[in-house]
C-alpha cells in the first residue's frame, strides 16, 4: 500500500480532482474507475502525477494505506450507491469514504447512517467550481463526523481554492450538512445568473446597446460592489462573436436554459421547510419557461403593452439597473441563508453561516467580494433572523431601492419579463410591511373551512360563526 488518498470515478471531475491531489506535496493518489479505459487514459496522459491505478476495487483498497481515505466522484444517484457498496465490502472500520458528487442531502443522510453501521466513516462533501475548480482548487463543503474531518480536513485544505489566504473548506456540519449547503449554493447560483440575465435584457431592450457594448457595462460593474466571477464571465460571453455568422454568440444560442436539478432541489426543500426563497424559485421557473418552445410559440401573438416605451437617459437607466441588480442579489442571498438556518434547525446541524460565506469566496461559481459582507454580518450577530436586516445590507438596499422600484415598474410598463427582479422587490416589501393581507387570507380560511384565526388584541384562537349569527366564539385551533 503506497497511496494515502484514492479517487473513484475518473470522468472529468474525478480525474481533475485526482490530478489536483497528486500535485500536492506528499500525496500519492490511488485511482479506480468502473470501466478501466478511463483509468488507462488518465495514467498514460498524466505520468507526472505518479498515480497508482487499479483495475479492481480489491486492488484499489490494497493500494491504499490504512486507515484508507477515498473520494467518490461518480454520477450522483445509483452510481454512488453502487460504489459505496463496493467500497464498504473491501474497506475496514476506521476508513473514510467521501462522496464528492452532487448528491441530494437526504440521500447523504441515509448513506451516512448505513455506512456508519459498518464502522466506516462516510462524508458527503459538496464540491463546487466545475472542472476548473476540481483541477486548480474547488470550494469544498464537507459534512460527516467531526472525527473524520480531523483526517480529511488537512487533505481537503491542501487542494481547496484559497481566498484571501484561507482555504475554501470548512466542516459544515454532520451527515448531509455539506451537500445541503452545496445545494443552497447552487440555488443561489441560479438566482444570481437569472438576475444578471434580466439586467442584460433590460439594458439591451431599454437602450438598444449591442452585446459587446453591454459587455463593457458588465466589465465596469465588475470593478465595484458587484465584483464577482459571474459578472466577469457574463462580460466575456457577451463579447464573444460567432465565427460562423459574425453575430454576437448570445444571438445564435437557442434561448432555452437547461438545468441539472440542484436549483429545483433547493426550491423543493424550501417548500418543505416553509422558507420563501422566491428569488431562487423564479430563477428555476424562468429556466422552465424558457424551455417550453411549444407554449412560447403559441403565445407570441399575445398582446403586450399598448404604450410605446423609451428610456430617456440610458446612463441613468443603466445605473438604476445596476442598483436593482445589487438589491435583488442581496435578497437572493438573504433567502438562501434563511434556508440554511432553517435546514440546520430541522436537521440538527451546527452551521457557522459566516464560515459558509467565507468558503464561497473562492473556487466556486458564486465567488464574489460581496461574500465578505455576509461573513461580517454573521460575525456581528450570529442570530441574525434575516440577512437583509443586517446594517450593511439594510443600508445597501436603502440606497438602491428607488432605482429598484423604477426598474421593476419600467419592466412592467415595457412588457419586459423581470421575474427575479420583481419578485425580490415584492419579497422585500412583504418582509418590511407593518400589516400583510394575510389577515384577510385567515378570514377567508375561517369562512370556508373554520380554520380559525388569532386576534391582535387578545390571546386565544377564534372562529366567526359565518353561517350563523356571525358572532365570534373562542375556538380550539384546528391546525
Ligand atoms: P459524471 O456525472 O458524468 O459520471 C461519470 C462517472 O460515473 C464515470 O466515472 C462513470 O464510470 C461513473 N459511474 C456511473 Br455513470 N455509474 C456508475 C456505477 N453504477 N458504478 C460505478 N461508476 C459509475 O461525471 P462528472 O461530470 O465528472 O461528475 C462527477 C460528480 O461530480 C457528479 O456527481 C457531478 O454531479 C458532480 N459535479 C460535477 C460538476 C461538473 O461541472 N461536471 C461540478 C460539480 C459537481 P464509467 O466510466 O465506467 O462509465
Amino acid at each position: 500500500a503506497t497511496a494515502n488518498i484514492g479517487v473513484v470515478g475518473l470522468a472529468v471531475m474525478g480525474s481533475n480532482l485526482a490530478r489536483n491531489l497528486a500535485s500536492r506535496e506528499g500525496n500519492t493518489v490511488a485511482v479506480y474507475n468502473r470501466s478501466y479505459e478511463k483509468t488507462e487514459t488518465l495514467l498514460s496522459e498524466h505520468p507526472e502525477a505518479g498515480f497508482v491505478g487499479s483495475s479492481t476495487v480489491e486492488e484499489f483498497a490494497a493500494s491504499l494505506q490504512t486507515p484508507r481515505t477515498a473520494i467518490i466522484m461518480v454520477k450522483a444517484g445509483a452510481g454512488t450507491d453502487a460504489v459505496i457498496d463496493q467500497l464498504t465490502a473491501v474497506f475496514e472500520p476506521g476508513d473514510i469514504i467521501v462522496d464528492g458528487g452532487n448528491a441530494l442531502f437526504t440521500d447523504t443522510i441515509r448513506r451516512e447512517k448505513a455506512v456508519r453501521e459498518t464502522g466506516i466513516h462516510f462524508v458527503g462533501a459538496g464540491i463546487s467550481g466545475g472542472e476548473e475548480g476540481a483541477l486548480n482548487g474547488p470550494s469544498i463543503m464537507p459534512g460527516g463526523s467531526k472525527e473524520s474531518y480531523e483526517t480529511l480536513g488537512p487533505i481537503l485544505s491542501s487542494i481547496a481554492a484559497v481566498a484571501e489566504g484561507e482555504p475554501c473548506v470548512t466542516h459544515v456540519g454532520t451527515d448531509g450538512a455539506g451537500h445541503f449547503v452545496k445545494m443552497i449554493h447552487n440555488g443561489i447560483e441560479y438566482a444570481d445568473m437569472q438576475l444578471i440575465a434580466e439586467a442584460y435584457d433590460l439594458i439591451r431592450r431599454g437602450t438598444g446597446k449591442s452585446p459587446a457594448e453591454i459587455a463593457d457595462v458588465f466589465a465596469e460593474w465588475n470593478t465595484g460592489e458587484l465584483e464577482s466571477y459571474l459578472i466577469e464571465i457574463t462580460a466575456e460571453v457577451l463579447r464573444q462573436v460567432d465565427a460562423e455568422t459574425g453575430k454576437p454568440l448570445v444571438d445564435v444560442i437557442v434561448d432555452q436554459a437547461g438545468a441539472k436539478g440542484t436549483g429545483a432541489w433547493t426550491v423543493q426543500t424550501a417548500l418543505d421547510l416553509g422558507i420563501p426563497v422566491s428569488g431562487i424559485a423564479e430563477a428555476v421557473f424562468a429556466r422552465s419557461l424558457s424551455s417550453k418552445p411549444a407554449q412560447r410559440a403559441a403565445a407570441t401573438d399575445l398582446p403586450g403593452p399598448s404604450d410605446a416605451w423609451t428610456v430617456d437617459d440610458p446612463e441613468t437607466f443603466i445605473e438604476d439597473v445596476r442598483r436593482a441588480l445589487y438589491a435583488s442579489k442581496i435578497i437572493a442571498y438573504s433567502q438562501g441563508f434563511d434556508e440554511i438556518v432553517a435546514g440546520a434547525e430541522q436537521y440538527g446541524w451546527d452551521i457557522q453561516k459566516g464560515e459558509i460565506a467565507k468558503i464561497w469566496r473562492g473556487g466556486c461559481i458564486i465567488r464574489a467580494q460581496f461574500l465578505n459582507r455576509i461573513t461580517e454580518a454573521y460575525a456581528e450577530n450570529d442570530g441574525l433572523v434575516a440577512l437583509v436586516t443586517a446594517p450593511y445590507f439594510r443600508d445597501a438596499v436603502a440606497g438602491a431601492q428607488d432605482s429598484w422600484r423604477r426598474v421593476v415598474a419600467t419592466a412592467a410598463h415595457a412588457g419586459i419579463p423581470a421575474p427575479a427582479f420583481s419578485s425580490s422587490l415584492s419579497y422585500y416589501d412583504g418582509l418590511r410591511a407593518d400589516r400583510l393581507p394575510a389577515a384577510l387570507v385567515q378570514g377567508q380560511r375561517d369562512f370556508f373551512g373554520a380554520h380559525t384565526y388569532k386576534r391582535i388584541d387578545k390571546d386565544g384562537t377564534f372562529h366567526t360563526l359565518w353561517s350563523g349569527d356571525r358572532s365570534e366564539i373562542s375556538a380550539v385551533d384546528t391546525h
